[in-house]
């Protein structure tokens, strides 16, 4: 006997196209124009928090960074869909989302000068600390969504993985155990078609991303990563279900992966400027102009406060004293003797003595 014992597909979702228009049968109710003007506010707020960093990187002034110029919808559109609660478990470019969920200016800047202090504060605003080993943050997402499934809570657990993150291991067990479990975990693929120079397509043979999900038996969905309300849409929809869930927000890396890396030794100028047609924040922009919400007098008096803020949390960071005991600290929840004779070599105190 021979049937077809699977049959499968993989929705793509696109409501902002790049000129602004939206597709209106589409548009979640609940987003006012205000909601917009404020997701706006927050990619353009983004841009320019990336742009001062990689700034005072070249400067001396911080240390190697990761930008994420051109990712901004990826990661607005999804801090607008969780609630306060829900625990956000990033990688290393999620400076977008940080921001939005009110991490102070400051730590962002204490953390790229190297310093453990900016990475805890980020306890204040529901988020794992930066995972720079790729995907090993999968597991631990996982095991919250588990914990928070076990003690009878009801936040989601919302994690973010590069497209090359998807080859790893890591990644398939966590979806995998979400999926057995049925666990309110939401992985965010920001797919933006490298990871350092290797690009999407040397990653896997799949013709999606979001299609990893199917053998896990969760749902998935690819959608325009450049458009923040798609973007939204999904996280939202994911979110709400309490079901784990993947999904592929296709986007592009306009900048490089980190302020160490050249990207025009391995991609092409007419590849970066087919990606800057699709800006995520150029056709929010257009959509609100055409609506009569945005000008170029609001345009440049956010800004300045924008960077007003910028600028002071700068200076805090720039006359910040870290205390050289906090990268021991931090390590383990309970300091284990090793790291305390280290620790007690390095600068002089011992947590056992
Ligand atoms: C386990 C592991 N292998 C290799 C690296 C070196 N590395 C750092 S980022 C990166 C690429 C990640 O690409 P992707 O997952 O697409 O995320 P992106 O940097 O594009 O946001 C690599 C290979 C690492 N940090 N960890
Ligand atoms: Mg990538």
């Amino acid at each position: 006997m021979q049937k077809q014992v699977f049959e499968g597909y993989v929705e793509y979702l696109q409501i902002m196209d790049e000129d602004g228009n939206i597709d209106e049968k589409l548009m979640p109710a609940e987003l006012s124009d205000e909601k917009i003007i404020d997701m706006y506010k927050y990619m353009l707020f983004a841009r320019n928090l990336d742009a001062k960093t990689l700034s005072l990187q070249r400067q001396g002034r911080v240390y190697t960074f990761a930008p994420l110029l051109g990712e901004e919808a990826t990661q607005i559109g999804v801090a607008f869909a969780m609630k306060k609660d829900d625990i956000l478990v990033p990688s290393f470019r999620q400076h977008g989302i940080f921001l939005a969920r009110g991490l102070p200016l400051a730590s962002h800047f204490i953390y790229w000068k190297g310093y453990e202090e900016g990475n805890i504060t980020l306890k204040g605003i529901n988020s794992t600390p930066f995972a720079v080993p790729v995907s090993t943050q999968m597991p631990h997402a996982a095991g919250i969504a588990f914990g928070q499934k076990y003690q009878g809570k009801n936040a989601s657990v919302v994690a973010y993985i590069g497209d090359g993150g998807t080859s790893e291991g890591d990644f398939y067990e966590s979806i995998n155990f979400a999926g057995v479990y049925k666990l309110s975990l939401v992985t965010i693929i920001e797919n933006n078609q490298w990871a350092i120079s290797m690009p999407r397509s040397g990653q896997t043979a799949a013709q999606t991303l979001a299609q990893k999900a199917v053998a896990a038996g969760i749902d998935c969905i690819q959608v325009d990563g450049n458009d923040v309300i798609a973007v939204y849409k999904a996280a939202s929809d994911a979110i709400k279900s309490r079901n784990p869930a993947l999904i592929e927000c296709v986007t592009y890396r306009l900048g490089m992966h980190t302020t160490s890396d050249d990207p025009t030794k391995y991609r092409t100028d007419e590849e970066v400027k087919k990606w800057e047609q699709k800006d995520p924040i150029k056709r929010v922009k257009a959509y609100l102009e055409k609506k009569n919400l945005w000008n170029d007098k609001l345009e440049s008096d956010e800004i300045q406060s924008q960077m007003d803020r910028i600028n002071k949390a700068v200076e805090e960071a720039e006359s910040f004293k870290p205390d050289p005991v906090s990268m021991f600290k931090n390590v383990y929840s309970f300091m284990p003797e090793i790291i305390s004779e280290e620790m007690e070599s390095a600068v002089g105190a011992n947590f056992w003595l």
